[in-house]
């Protein structure tokens, strides 16, 4: 476990330094999101172009799921249905704009779990 650690750190100090800031690939960028009866809680709302994983955990009692929604109202993503205590993580590449995100399950949305997540050009990025 903990010689873990040091190889970790070794791979971020090698990795970074040898991509060139103009050819960088896209960030990945995870997202905790906590959901309860009835709110929809991202821990951020502003997330860099790229690969989001939203690492969602229900602390509530019934079952949750999570969708995410262009501007539009158009899905682009939804997870499986997450049971009391349950987490998973659902990614999903994001171009620059406003999306939704929500439980689509019975009428939570209408109740409160829902929250807009913006996605923004990366700093000194494209
Ligand atoms: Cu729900």
């Amino acid at each position: 476990m903990v010689a873990a650690v040091p190889a970790a750190l070794a791979v971020v100090v090698v990795t970074v330094p040898s991509a060139p800031a103009a050819k960088r690939p896209a960030a990945s960028t995870a997202v905790g999101v906590s959901q309860r009866e009835f709110r929809l809680t991202p821990y951020r709302t502003r997330v860099p172009v790229g690969e989001v994983r939203f690492n969602v955990t229900n602390f509530g009692e019934d079952v949750h799921d999570l969708v995410v929604r262009d501007a539009r109202g158009r899905v682009l993503a939804r997870s499986a249905e997450v049971r009391s205590g349950g987490r998973l993580t659902l990614a999903v590449k994001l171009k620059r704009g406003r999306y939704r995100l929500s439980c689509d399950v019975a009428n939570h949305a209408q109740l409160g779990m829902r929250a807009g997540f913006t996605v923004v050009k990366p700093r000194g990025g494209r």
